[in-house]
């Protein structure tokens, strides 16, 4: 069975927000996923800031194998994987830390981390949900993320987000938020990525009458790491950290 096809066939799913290396945060909630029997969907930036990135993937990682867990890319993955694969990238201070404990890993994990990447996606469906890292583009409500798409315009949309091409006071993209308007009704994107200034999951409704659920709450920046349970369509560990807009 492909990831998708796995994805799809859940009843009961654990949707985890960026997790930025705080295995400390993602530890209970993968126990109540378990406990419950829940499918865990990890959107994306598994790694790096937080202080343990490898223990964060040696829980995921086994999951993602074994067909427990569906892995969405994040662009905090993709870079690690680019670089894991020898690709040239710019090595910053949190990849550096995340590389080192990663070497430390050893080879046999190495070729399940590399198995694990080649199941992610760039974005799954799931119902009426869609779920990716950045942001949406219509293609990911009828097309299928595999195989991967060539870098462009989807791809870009779903591992950075939709930015305006300048960038803010501290050097970070400009991000734009167009692609809400292309949320259609009856469907709900899940992201994460997009940290809000007060750590709360945001709702939004679209003007087609979408929604979108904004669920980074910015573990491994000074916030805290939310999961939405689903069908239920609740957030745990703290239900009531939401805003709505
Ligand atoms: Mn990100």
């Amino acid at each position: 069975m492909t990831p998708e096809d796995r994805l799809a066939s859940q009843d009961r799913l654990a949707v985890v927000g960026d997790v930025h290396g705080m295995m400390s945060e993602l530890a209970p909630i993968i126990q109540r996923a378990d406990s419950d029997r829940r499918h865990l969907v990890l959107l994306g930036d598994l790694v790096d800031r937080g202080p343990d990135s490898i223990g964060v993937l040696r829980a995921i990682v086994p999951r993602v194998v074994d067909g427990r867990a569906t892995w969405i890319k994040g662009n905090h993955d993709d870079k690690l994987m680019r670089r894991f694969a020898g690709n040239p990238v710019v090595v910053d201070i949190e990849l550096a830390e995340t590389l080192r404990q990663l070497d430390d890993a050893g080879a046999s994990f190495h070729e399940d981390l590399q198995r694990a990447w080649g199941m992610s996606l760039l974005w799954a469906r799931w119902n009426d949900h869609v779920f990716v890292h950045g942001a949406f583009h219509p293609a990911m409500a009828t097309k299928s993320p595999t195989p991967v798409p060539r870098r462009g315009a989807v791809t870009a949309l779903a591992l950075y987000g939709e930015t305006s091409g300048a960038r803010d006071g501290l050097g970070h993209p400009v991000r734009t938020y167009a692609w809400l308007d292309e949320v259609p009704a009856g469907t709900t994107v899940v992201v994460g990525h997009d940290t809000g200034a007060d750590h709360r999951v945001q709702l939004r409704s679209t003007k087609l009458g979408g929604k979108v659920v904004f669920l980074d709450t910015g573990a491994g920046k000074g916030g805290c790491l939310t999961a939405m349970i689903l069908p239920e369509g609740i957030f745990i560990p703290d239900p009531s950290n939401i805003r709505s807009r």
